[in-house]
């Protein structure tokens, strides 16, 4: 049997060895939720949603669980980790809501009547990756369960612990055997194997835009469903009238939460030129107070990065003679941390301008106006997320709609809530999670015309 060491990233030490799936596995998990999709279709619409409250009310009994092995797993801030197993508890309660709202139209016809019917769409194959291992593991579960549908969710490699324990206490809440099943693997093995396999009827993948373009080829042999969610490389747009010292103060969380190793990361900070400078100078103090250390500490705010391999294709992105502007601090001695960095002036074609970096290095940059600030958000093959930061209320809605992004915020660095819709434009992804609407991606609708006429 092969297997996976989970290291601590903070410390380096062995946290657990995680065996890892063979393609028989897989076909065995299949197997399993095949032969429990039925049933749970079957499942009166009030009961599964007393089964997913059941779920969310165990999830909430052992939030502390759930955060500590985050915390030792990815290195997330304690309270960052305890916020994301309050998210999982939160989505499977939202999502509760629906079994019982899953409603079909009565549509008007001649000579009889038609009604549509949102039918579960069968087995999902959900692929999680490392960066956020509970929230997008909840975002995927919660309305495939909802909507009667079995789930095999894969997480990644370095961070399978969470969705492991979270599998466990669905069954201790009571949810029927088969399904929801996690298993542990590696991509190119068990999340290939979803892939292919003609009994999981959709795919829903969180991670690199090159995997995604791969799994969409994938299911492509099959007219396979899928929703995907990948990478951006979004903007953060900071015009002349607007409240500097706000924009300058959540720009860290902006482009550092996580350490950076977020989607939504807004790491490129676009400033109009007669604030450039003022920008700056309120941005570095508020980059050096980052704390960064040690993630079981209730005062962190940054921990490290996930894998020494990873800390190393992020410090590529500033080689020696990069133009650092300022940086926060780091630990020294064991752990794969790396400071809050921010590059300024930085040329337009400098790869930590235009690539993803995924860790915390932030690009500064001036435009002169309106048009070429929207010119420069737009210069990117991804569109997530961004912000925008004016007190001119026209302006604001004119760039929010301008920006070619799938969730951005003004005034605000942040734009992801459980209720409300989240995906991506252009090569950041296909479909939208959360909100009311990501039940249709676990549904197909069926039309039935009964002829009433003698
Ligand atoms: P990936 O390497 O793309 O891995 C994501 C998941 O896919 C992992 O579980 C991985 O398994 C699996 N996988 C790898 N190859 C596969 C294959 N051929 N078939 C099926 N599954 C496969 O990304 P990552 O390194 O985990 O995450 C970082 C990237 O994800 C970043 O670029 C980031 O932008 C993106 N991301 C996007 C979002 C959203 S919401 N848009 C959220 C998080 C991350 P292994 O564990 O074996 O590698």
């Amino acid at each position: 049997m092969s297997t996976f060491t989970v290291l601590n990233p903070a410390t380096e030490q062995t946290v657990a060895t995680v065996p890892s799936a063979s393609v028989e596995e897989a076909d065995a998990a299949i197997a399993r939720a095949a032969a429990a999709r039925a049933g749970w279709r079957e499942v009166a619409p009030g009961e599964r949603a007393a089964l997913l409250r059941a779920f969310a009310d165990a999830v909430d009994a052992h939030i502390e669980e759930l955060a500590g092995l985050e915390v030792a797993c990815s290195g997330h801030p304690v309270g960052q980790a305890r916020w994301e197993a309050g998210n999982v508890r939160d989505v499977l309660r939202y999502y509760s809501a629906a079994p019982e709202r899953l409603c079909g139209k009565q549509i008007p016809v001649p000579g009889g009547v038609d009604v549509t019917f949102k039918e579960p769409v069968g087995i999902v194959g959900l692929i999680v990756p490392w960066n956020f291992p509970m929230p997008i593991l909840g975002w995927g579960v919660a309305p495939a369960l909802a909507a009667g549908n079995p789930v095999i969710a894969k997480p990644a490699e370095r961070t399978p612990l969470t969705a492991i324990r979270i599998g466990e206490l669905a069954l201790e809440a009571g949810l029927p055997e088969g399904v929801f099943q996690v298993l542990p693997g590696k991509g190119s093995v068990v999340g290939q194997r979803l892939v292919d396999h003609e009994a999981v009827r959709k795919i829903v993948f969180t991670g690199s835009t090159d995997v995604g373009r791969q799994i969409m080829a994938g299911c492509a042999r099959q007219v396979k469903r899928l929703t995907l969610e990948l990478g951006g490389k979004s903007a953060n747009i900071v015009f002349a009238d607007a409240d500097l010292e706000r924009a300058a103060a959540t720009a860290p969380v902006a482009a550092f939460d996580n350490a950076g190793q977020d989607c939504c990361a807004r790491s490129r900070i676009l400033v109009q030129r007669e604030v450039y400078q003022r920008f700056l100078e309120l941005l570095e103090p508020a980059v050096k107070a980052v704390a960064v250390g040690d993630p079981a500490r209730e005062d962190t705010e940054m921990g490290p990065l996930i894998s020494a391999e990873h800390r190393d294709r992020v410090a590529a992105y500033v080689p020696d003679g990069a133009p650092v502007a300022f940086r926060g601090s780091a630990p020294d001695g064991p752990g794969y941390w790396y400071p809050p960095t921010v590059l300024a002036p930085v040329r337009l074609d400098d790869p930590a301008y235009v690539e993803e970096v995924f860790g915390p290095v932030v690009a500064v940059v001036p435009f002169e106006d309106e048009a070429q600030a929207v010119a420069m958000a737009n210069d990117t093959p991804y569109g997530l997320s961004g912000s925008v930061w004016t007190r001119d209320v026209g302006r604001a809605i004119r760039v929010a709609r301008a920006v070619e992004t799938g969730n951005l915020s003004v005034n605000s660095h942040s734009s992801v809530r459980y209720w409300t819709p989240f995906g991506g434009f252009k090569q950041s992804g296909l479909g939208r999670e959360l909100g009311p609407d990501a039940l249709d991606a676990f549904t197909e609708t069926k039309n039935v015309f009964i002829a009433t006429e003698e």
